[in-house]
């Protein structure tokens, strides 16, 4: 048997989801979900360069989170596991996919690659290859939105910001000194700690003298909450009470989503560490199967529904790679360019 920190349990009676949100639950993890699955296989084939980080098994996360904010409008700051936020929050599979062969055409113009997703038209602050560099990158956006609101007395400046890192981040000190100004300044910030139990082959429990991250918020006079980050119901529910916090000036919310990866660190990692028990454990525990059951159970979708999403997604990975494929390379005379922020 293997020792598992226990899930908080979440009543699904209390999610209240319309058929239209639910669909668009399984969308989302499934365009996540689908879009690695084809990344790898790209990545086999020779088509991507340098570390590509998957975030199957993690999908609830992404989804609850961005999905319960304003995707494209509010901002959303991640980590160098950032394909699947970036899709979340707006950024056309097309665009995340050329990105990762370097084209032109890319999010980032084909200058950042798999660790550097970026999009200022969906406000999507970037992927961070640095672990924790994120941090306070997003209390920044989250402050420049409370000063345009109160000192600029924009009323339009209510954007929240959701940052996302992983366990291993939040033993970084970059962790400590911004959840610290951010609860000092009630910034409109949620932080959400994607704890999948490893920072590469590091295991959580050996890392970090409190292994329950959300207790950490209370230091800092926080709110600070667990969720299992296996169901996306109870991630969204989570969320949405940090989102409306954030929105209403009472500052942020730490959020620890207790949650897996079902790939090794990287594609370049054989993944010998994690025990084998442990990997069946958390594969049971598959968010997209159990969004999948929810539905059919409450009758908000049939399985033919659901199939019909798939079959739509592939078209738009399919479309994406072909994407990729035909764009052009960066051209060379332009190595110099897009390093200063007056370039376009
Ligand atoms: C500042 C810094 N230190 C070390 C590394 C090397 N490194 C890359 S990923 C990683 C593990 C981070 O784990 P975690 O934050 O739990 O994220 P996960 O990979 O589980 O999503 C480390 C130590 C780095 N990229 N940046
Ligand atoms: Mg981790």
């Amino acid at each position: 048997m293997v020792q598992e920190r226990a899930l908080p349990t979440f009543n699904t009676a209390t999610a209240k989801i319309t058929k239209q949100e639910g669909l668009r639950l399984y969308e989302d993890m499934v365009l996540g979900r689908s879009f690695e699955d084809k990344c790898a296989e790209m990545y086999y084939r020779g088509k991507m360069f340098g570390f590509v980080h998957l975030y199957n098994g993690q999908e609830a996360v992404s989804t609850g989170v961005i999905l319960s904010m304003r995707p494209g409008e509010d901002f959303v700051s991640s980590t160098y596991r950032d394909h699947v936020h970036a899709l979340s929050a707006g950024v056309p599979a097309k665009q995340v996919m050329a990105e990762l062969f370097g084209k032109a055409t890319g999010c980032s113009k084909g200058r950042g690659g798999s660790m550097h997703m970026f999009s200022a038209e969906h406000n999507l602050l970037g992927g961070y290859a640095f672990v924790a560099e994120g941090i306070p990158v997003a209390a920044g956006a989250a402050f420049q939105t409370k000063y345009r609101r109160e000192v600029l007395k924009d009323p339009k400046a209510d954007q929240v910001t959701a940052c996302f890192f992983g366990d291993g981040a939040a033993n970084n000190g970059q962790f400590f000194e911004t959840l610290n100004m951010a609860a000092l300044w009630k910034l409109p910030i949620i932080f959400v700690v994607e704890n999948n139990k490893w920072a590469i082959g590091m295991s959580h429990e050996r890392a970090t003298s409190q292994p329950e991250i959300y207790k950490k918020a209370s230091v800092f006079n926080m709110v600070g909450v667990e969720v299992d980050g296996m169901d996306v119901l109870a991630v969204r529910a989570v969320a949405q009470e940090a989102v409306a916090r954030a929105r209403a000036g009472e500052g942020p919310t730490l959020i620890e989503a207790l949650t897996y990866r079902f790939r090794g660190h990287s594609l370049a990692d054989p993944d010998e560490m994690r025990s084998k028990a442990e990997k069946e454990f958390w594969f049971s525990r598959d968010p997209i199967k159990k969004l999948t059951d929810y539905l059919i159970q409450q009758n908000l979708a049939d399985e033919g529904e659901l199939k019909a999403i798939d079959k739509k997604i592939q078209a738009v990975i399919d479309e994406a790679v072909k994407f990729a494929e035909t764009s052009p390379e960066p051209d060379p005379r332009e190595l110099y360019r897009f390093i200063f922020a007056e370039d376009e």
